[in-house]
């Protein structure tokens, strides 16, 4: 009879190629070596460590898709899912940061940029020597990009670019800025324009005061008559496919992550539920306890079984968005839920900062709202099944 692995229940493990291992061993060698030393410190005092994004790069963890030509990886999604995985089990926010420059900044540029601006961005990207933002959501625009109000106007030789994006990872210590605006000259049509930091009339100042992924620094992106020439244009997509070709990449990989960090919290409650004792026995041995455990361990190893086969199917070129809305909303939802009940299982402590339940609870909040909400992805696949749009 098969044995029984609680850590590994439906043998992901087996199903990974000897490099996918490879690349998740050293994502979390460096997870837990260089993460999560400075995990608690910089939650606290809301630090953004620069470094991290130079780290990343000189382990290949920026860009991994990415062919090798441009400073890549060359590697397959389940590996980018494997790195978002063991990036998030320590933080939301340090997954968020990777994700960006990943599949909001470097996937465009490569997907829909000229020759020239994969060769001048991608390398100092994915070396983190470069780190970019996306900017998408705007004050009156979040749900319904569609909404945008940023316009770019037609200049002689370029664009002049006007409006303001609200909630952009990265965006105060952005070098590159991946920007989407409705073009005059394009029918009005959404386009994407690369901005490069210093630009006369950009600016990016952080929303102070976040009470969630406080790792990660987020910012506006105000953009007073930025004028940009012909080549910061991103030539080959036009319309909201060109955010969203992107966002899909961004929702799977957070699919990974979010169980990565409901991972962490699971195994902490049943760490820590063995060792505590209350009415002189371990917590563990009570039947509440142990079917939150059972719980969790369910979503877990579905959550994990899904992403995986997702991964395959992106790389084969068959994985359709609505897939990936049942992943992102699934997976975030219940880590969310995983990570509230792991805070719940211990007690008091459940709310020190050393513990780490209520840092990732705090931080799903965020990541069940971005990259589209849960009830978003919800209305995405309502579409889907009944043919009728409900926004
Ligand atoms: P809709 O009419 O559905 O579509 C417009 C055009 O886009 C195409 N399309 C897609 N293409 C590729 N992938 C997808 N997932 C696509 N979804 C739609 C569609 O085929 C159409 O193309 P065309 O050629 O016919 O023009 O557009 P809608 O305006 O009705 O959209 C509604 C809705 C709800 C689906 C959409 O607006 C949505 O997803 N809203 C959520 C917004 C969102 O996710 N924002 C994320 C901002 S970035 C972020 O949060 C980063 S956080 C990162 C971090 O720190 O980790
Ligand atoms: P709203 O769209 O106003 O939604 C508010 C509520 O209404 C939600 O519960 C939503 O589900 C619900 N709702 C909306 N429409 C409907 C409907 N039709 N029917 C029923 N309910 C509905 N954006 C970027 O472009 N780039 C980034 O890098 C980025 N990083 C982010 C980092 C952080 C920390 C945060 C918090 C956000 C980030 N975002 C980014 C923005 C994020 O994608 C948006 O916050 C998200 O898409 C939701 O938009 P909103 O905040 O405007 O909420």
């Amino acid at each position: 009879m098969a044995r029984f692995d609680w850590r590994d229940p439906l043998g992901l493990e087996a199903q990974l190629s000897e490099e996918e291992r490879m690349v998740r061993d050293t994502a979390h060698g460096f997870a837990r070596t260089q993460l999560l030393p400075r995990v608690t410190r910089a939650f606290m005092d809301e630090t953004v460590d620069r470094d991290i994004f130079t780290q990343m790069g000189e382990l290949g963890l920026l860009g991994p898709t990415i062919p090798t030509e441009y400073g890549g990886a060359g590697l397959g999604y389940v590996s980018y899912g494997l790195i978002a995985r063991e990036v998030e089990a320590v933080d939301s926010g340090y997954r968020s940061m990777m994700s960006v420059q990943s599949s909001l900044v470097m996937h465009p540029i490569h997907a829909y940029g000229s020759e020239e601006q994969r060769r001048k961005y991608l390398p100092k990207l994915a070396s983190g020597e470069w780190v970019g933002c996306f900017g998408l959501t705007e004050p009156e625009a979040g749900s319904d990009p569609g909404g945008m109000r940023t316009r770019a106007e037609k200049i002689d030789g370029g664009y002049r670019l006007t409006g303001s994006k609200m909630w952009i990872s990265n965006a105060p210590i952005a070098d590159v800025f991946v920007i989407w605006a409705k073009s005059d000259a394009h029918d009005g049509k959404i386009r994407g324009f690369v901005l490069e930091k210093g630009m006369k009339g950009l600016s990016a100042p952080t929303i102070e005061g976040k009470l969630s992924l406080r790792t990660s620094v987020t910012g506006e992106v105000v953009m007073d008559g930025v004028e940009v020439g012909e080549d910061a244009l991103l030539p080959d997509v036009e319309g909201l496919k060109g955010p969203f070709g992107c966002l899909n990449r961004a929702r799977f990989g957070i699919a990974w992550g979010s169980m990565g960090a409901a991972e962490f919290c699971m195994q902490a409650a049943r760490d820590y539920t063995l060792d505590r004792k209350q009415f002189g026995r371990p917590l563990a041995s009570n039947q509440l306890i142990q079917i939150k455990l059972a719980d969790m361990e369910t979503e877990i190893a579905l959550g994990l079984q899904a992403c995986l086969r997702a991964g395959r199917m992106f790389d084969e070129g068959a994985l359709a968005p609505e897939a990936i809305s049942i992943l992102k909303r699934n997976n975030c939802g219940k880590a969310l839920d995983i990570a509230r009940v792991a805070r719940d299982m211990h007690g008091g402590n459940g709310i020190a900062a050393e513990f780490h339940v209520i840092r990732h609870a705090i931080n799903l909040e965020t990541v069940n709202t971005y990259e589209g909400t849960h009830d978003v992805h919800g209305l995405i696949l309502g579409r889907a099944i009944t043919g009728i749009a409900a926004f």
